[in-house]
């Protein structure tokens, strides 16, 4: 059988870099799009791909430029497209909007309409979120479930499952809307609130500051291990027929039993550390996000196997770890994942300050 290319936008973010290391582990040729600035630093803006950087062939291509996308898809013939670049924090489209609205749609927009020209048959995975459901009417939310946004990412992400839906319904194209749920991992982003934890405690053991300041303590959230949702995203072009899917835990956790778990593993008391910041509150989250993962599970067989507690201390060790600190992880709380390569992807920015949001 010949061998099957995949083209991954926003290969360099946590899903790309879980997705790229678990297609190489299928056999695919990989390609990623980034953006021309990060061939220029890739210490600091690749850091994800560390290891198996030799092993991809990263294209240079900006999300709102139609000829770039264009050469890209023209040269790699994909025969899966993977779409999972984005404005992905949601704080930051509450401050602009426009950047998110332009980057989250016109880039969706111009990349399928590329793909429609040069490779109608390519496979296409969208990156949707349950951010879609916003201010949810009720819990759990399945697929079925109306969509209510409350962020212009939100919205953004809801016009580009549309968009998704369109190219599938109208151009006959094999195209798939992931609804995905939180999902963290020691490569997530710095500025949402799990690694903002867990890269603080490792700053306290590690006696580089003396606070964690967050915001909402309340909010739920129904929070997965990334490794496990970019295994989802495959079985969904996989499918003998393209449809949308929920992927979640069907769990929902505080951020406060997140925070009180990750301290406990590390042994300090978060009532000495935490301080609690007005300016990192939301507008009031009075609903409840938590994912119904049925269909994914009757007809990708698909299921989350990581739990919470798991989750957690991979994440605290993994950051104290980049201190020189190694906690012991409890005995209920390995894992056995099996896919994940390129030691020091997780690590290389382990030192960097925190964001403060
Ligand atoms: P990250 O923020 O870790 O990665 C985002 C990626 O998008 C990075 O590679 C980033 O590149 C790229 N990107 C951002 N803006 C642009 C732009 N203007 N042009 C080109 N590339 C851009 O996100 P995740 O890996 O966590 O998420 C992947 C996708 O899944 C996103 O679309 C996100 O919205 C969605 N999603 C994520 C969930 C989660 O819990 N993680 C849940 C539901 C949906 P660079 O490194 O150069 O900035
Ligand atoms: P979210 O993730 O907005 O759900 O989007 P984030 O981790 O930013 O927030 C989760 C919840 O934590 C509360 N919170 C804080 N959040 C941040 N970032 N910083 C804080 O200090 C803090 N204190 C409390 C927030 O109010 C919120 O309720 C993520 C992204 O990956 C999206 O791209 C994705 O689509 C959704 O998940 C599903």
């Amino acid at each position: 059988m010949a061998t099957r290319r995949a083209l991954i936008t926003g290969i360099s973010g946590q899903d790309g870099s879980y997705l790229a290391e678990y297609l190489l582990g299928k056999g695919y040729d990989v390609h990623g799009i980034v953006r021309r600035v990060a061939l220029e630093d890739p210490e600091h803006r690749l850091y994800r791909l560390n290891g198996i950087r030799a092993e991809l062939v990263l294209h240079p291509a900006s999300l709102d430029s139609y000829p770039s996308l264009e050469t890209v898809v023209m040269a790699v013939q994909p025969d899966e497209c993977y779409h999972l670049a984005a404005q992905s924090f949601v704080n930051h489209s509450l401050d602009d909007e426009c950047e998110t609205l332009n980057t989250n749609i016109l880039g969706t927009q111009i990349l399928l309409a590329v793909l429609r020209q040069a490779a109608p048959l390519c496979r296409f995975y969208f990156a949707g979120s349950s951010e879609m459901f916003g201010a949810a009417q009720g819990a759990p939310q399945n697929e079925e479930t109306r969509f209510n946004p409350r962020s212009a990412y939100g919205i953004s992400k809801v016009a580009g499952f549309q968009l998704t839906k369109q190219y599938r319904d109208s151009h006959g194209m094999f195209c798939c809307g992931g609804i995905l749920f939180n999902h963290e991992s020691p490569r997530r982003g710095y500025e949402f609130v799990t690694r903002k934890i867990t890269a603080g405690i490792a700053r306290i053991l590690a006696g580089k500051t003396v606070e964690l300041r967050l915001g909402n303590l309340d909010a739920q959230r129904d929070w997965g291990h990334a490794v496990e949702y970019v295994d989802a995203m495959w079985r969904m072009l996989q499918q003998p027929f393209p449809d949308d899917y929920v992927i979640a835990t069907g769990e929902t956790h505080t951020v406060r039993e997140f925070v009180d778990l990750a301290f406990q593993y590390a042994g300090c008391d978060p009532a000495s550390h935490l301080v609690i910041d007005p300016v990192l509150m939301r507008p009031p989250e009075p609903f409840v996000l938590c994912g119904d993962y049925g269909k994914a599970r009757m007809h990708l067989g698909w299921k989350p196997l990581i739990t919470f507690n798991q989750l957690v201390h991979e994440m605290v060790a993994a950051d104290c770890r980049g201190f020189g600190i190694e906690l012991l992880v409890p005995r209920d709380s390995s894992s056995n994942r099996g896919f994940t390569r390129g030691p020091g992807a997780e690590m290389s920015m382990a030192d960097a300050a925190v964001i403060g949001v």
